[in-house]
């Protein structure tokens, strides 16, 4: 009966005293104690076990609710039917509002963990000790696309990170690109209307290659910067656990002592940066929609949780204008070779959530969240950002409780004489809800920077000035970064973000958007702007080089880099079900490469014990890595047999696929021919022949290590 043992639980807090109840421990547990414990213990409480029990209504009676109440076999359903009513009714209202952007998501649950005592630089007692623990819960996301929209969608991408402190809740409301579209939040309702699907057929969905996308970032060149971020690989990036993420604005850090300092948030992956191709981002999407958020789902559940390293960059305040931008201007980074990264500890995300909806939908973020030790800045963007994402969660809630929903509550206690509204789940026991009070005894008693470690607004902060609707004349170069960015790139990665801006800008219609697009690409770089004119078949304004440099800076390139690990990345063996010398080879393979967490999939014709997927099914987007068996070779000698199991050709397309998105790619002993059927040029880099399994499967590694063979990508001449 443990069904009956949650509700009896709830029926405890609401309806006896604690000491009545038997479950008084757990309870009490839940309201104080594990505050500080894992996420793990602290929802237990929350859950409903249906392993057992029967079916009940939601006021407790067990029920029968297959069938309504009918006057006679074959007449009508009675009005009085309270348990037709009650399922149906719940049923009606099952959805809230999806957010208004980054709708698509997945969350996991974590552990951060400070490296040391940053009491030297902030006062946040999540940072107070070395090896001092903060449950998290981080929700990734894409921007554009409605709540079924497909994961691979070129887009910035949400990083939203929630610590669960003991000094109440602090979120990092980030994205994985360090800057954004706009400066002030006044934009951006401009800004989505303009991204969105057209207002009158709801096309496209999740995608900027339209009109209105283009009109409003050739209009508004604040958004150049980050367009450039989203249109190179960090629009498509391999999995949610292969990205970096930010803080995008500047904050502050505040110590005891009322000292400051202004920083900007990163959070480094552990697992590495890596990026799909387009193509290929575009075939997943048809292909597996979920695919990052099954990534992120599998990798948790296979005990491969990924990491990042939160580090600061940190500026002394009277430095925010020093570095030739305005550390208040959101569409700037900060390049680190002027202020260095400081890592201050490490995440770990370890548990998936029970309940999408209980969780993942309804966290509600809010880059207000912040604790003692950390201030917001005056930038005109996060200003505007504290407003919204209070007044958003009232709309998908409903009412001001949000915050007592199990994912949302703080682990720290709450006293306040904040009290009713739609959902209230608390009993105030207190009857003098206000503050000063002398009939509670002055509880609960205000806390502040001497009494209860209080929050405290930094001291230095002060504002004056005419009233203005404008902008600080330090925010007007939208140029120079961009330029930054694309010089600091790889030939092929400026290739790729090239490629994404014709393949944008040539669904664009109309010519005086295209031609605007120009004007701005060529404030940029007159290069840039000559590469896409040719594909739009336009000539490229003469050079405009106001702002061109030949600046560059660290840590932009994706794909020149190896990866750290190799663990959770896919790999498919082609084998031949028929031809047991095969599928005893690619088991070897798999068992050799399952050693260091590289996951694998045997591919036949038909399933059986040693083959996990078919033809019919299979695809080269699901795999980072694809290798041909020994005697699977016949599968691919011309154009594939005629066999009824899987569209012709399929082995082959798999296989050329794999390559031609710059996979690792290979064949073992006599399937070696199988690379010439397919078109795949053996003998080139990452593409791997050998007999042995186990020599092939270190140099498999190392190419996956590679991750992208980037030189199958043609180049502009
Ligand atoms: Fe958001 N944003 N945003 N945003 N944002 C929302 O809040 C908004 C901005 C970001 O996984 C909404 O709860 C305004 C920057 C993430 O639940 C909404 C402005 C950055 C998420 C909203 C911005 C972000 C949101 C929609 C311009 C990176 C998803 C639902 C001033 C630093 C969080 C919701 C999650 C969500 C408003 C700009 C990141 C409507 C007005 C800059 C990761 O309130």
């Amino acid at each position: 009966m443990r069904a009956v043992t949650a509700l009896l639980s709830w029926h405890c807090l609401l309806s006896f005293s604690l000491a009545q109840c038997p479950y008084a421990e757990q309870l009490l547990s839940r309201r104080e104690e594990d505050h500080h414990g894992s996420s793990a213990q602290f929802l237990a409480g929350f859950e409903v076990d249906d392993s057992d029990g029967f079916l009940t209504s939601d006021v407790g009676g067990p029920i029968e609710d297959q069938n309504s109440l009918k006057a006679g076999r074959r007449g009508p359903t009675l009005l009085e039917d309270f348990i037709f009513r009650q399922k149906i009714q719940h049923f009606d209202h099952e959805r809230i509002p999806e957010r208004a952007v980054h709708a698509r998501g997945a969350g996991a649950y974590g552990t951060f963990t400070s490296y040391a005592d940053w009491s030297n630089i902030t006062a946040a007692s999540f940072l107070s000790e070395a090896g001092k623990q903060t449950p998290t819960f981080v929700r990734f996301s894409t921007v554009a696309g409605s709540r079924g929209s497909a994961d691979t969608a070129r887009d910035v991408h949400g990083f939203a990170t929630r610590f669960y402190t003991d000094e109440g809740n602090f979120d990092i409301v980030g994205n994985n690109i360090p800057v954004f579209f706009i400066q002030d939040a006044i934009q951006f309702p401009d800004l989505i209307h303009s991204v969105k699907p057209s207002p009158d057929n709801e096309i496209p969905q999740a995608a900027t290659a339209h009109d209105s996308a283009w009109d409003f970032f050739s209009s508004q060149p604040s958004t150049l910067h980050t367009l450039f971020w989203a249109m190179a690989g960090y629009g498509i990036p391999r999995s949610y656990r292969h990205m970096d993420g930010f803080g995008v604005h500047t904050f502050r850090f505040v110590k005891d002592d009322g000292e400051t300092k202004l920083v900007k948030f990163h959070w480094k992956t552990k697992q590495g940066k890596a990026s799909l191709v387009w193509e290929e981002a575009q075939a997943l999407a048809g292909k597996n929609a979920d695919f990052h958020r099954q990534d992120l789902f599998d990798a948790i559940a296979s005990g491969h949780g990924p990491s990042w390293e939160l580090a600061v960059q940190i500026v002394d305040e009277d430095k925010a204008l020093a570095f030739g931008f305005d550390l208040l201007d959101p569409t700037k980074i900060l390049p680190e070779e002027l202020a260095p990264l400081q890592p201050l500890g490490i995440m770990t995300l370890d548990t998936n959530p029970t309940n999408y909806f209980a969780e993942t939908e309804q966290v509600m973020f809010q880059p207000g969240h912040i604790v003692r030790g950390i201030d917001f800045t005056e930038d005109p963007l996060l200003q505007g950002r504290l407003f919204s994402y209070l007044d958003t969660q009232l709309n998908r809630h409903g009412g001001p409780n949000f915050e007592q929903l199990p994912i949302n509550r703080p682990r720290a206690p709450i006293h306040n004489n904040n009290r009713d509204g739609q959902g209230q789940n608390f009993i105030h026991k207190n009857i003098h809800p206000y503050s000063p009070n002398t009939l509670n005894k002055g509880f609960p008693a205000q806390a502040n920077q001497t009494a209860g470690r209080g929050f405290f607004t930094a001291p230095n902060r002060e504002a004056k000035g005419r009233l203005v609707r404008a902008l600080s004349a330090t925010f007007d170069d939208h140029w120079s970064q961009p330029r930054l960015f694309y010089n600091s790139l790889t030939p092929v990665e400026q290739q790729f973000l090239i490629n994404a801006i014709r393949f944008e800008a040539s669904h664009v219609v109309s010519p005086v958007v295209k031609q605007n697009v120009l004007t701005q690409l060529n404030r940029v770089s007159n290069e840039v702007a000559q590469r896409v004119a040719e594909a739009l078949g336009l000539e490229a304004p003469v050079p405009d080089p106001t702002f061109y440099n030949n600046n560059i800076t660290a840590g932009i390139s994706i794909f020149n880099n190896t990866l750290p690990t190799i663990a959770t990345l896919q790999v498919g063996v082609l084998a031949d079900a028929k031809s047991d010398g095969s599928l005893k080879q690619a088991a070897e393979l798999k068992q050799r490469l399952d050693k260091d967490g590289v996951v694998v999939t045997i591919v036949a014709q038909s399933l059986g014990d040693d083959v996990d997927q078919t033809y019919s099914s299979a695809d080269a987007t699901a795999f980072d890595g694809i290798v041909v068996a020994a005697g699977a070779e016949g599968l691919f000698h011309g154009n594939g047999t005629t066999s009824p199991l899987f569209p012709a050709g399929r082995p082959g397309q798999i296989l050329l696929d794999g390559y031609r998105w710059g996979k690792p790619v290979g064949a073992l002993g006599s399937a070696k021919a199988a690379l010439e059927d397919a078109g795949v040029p053996a003998g080139t880099p990452g593409v791997f022949t050998r007999d042995d399994v186990n020599v092939f499967a270190d140099d498999l590694e190392g190419g996956l290590k590679v991750f992208k063979f980037t030189d199958r990508f043609p180049l502009d001449s």
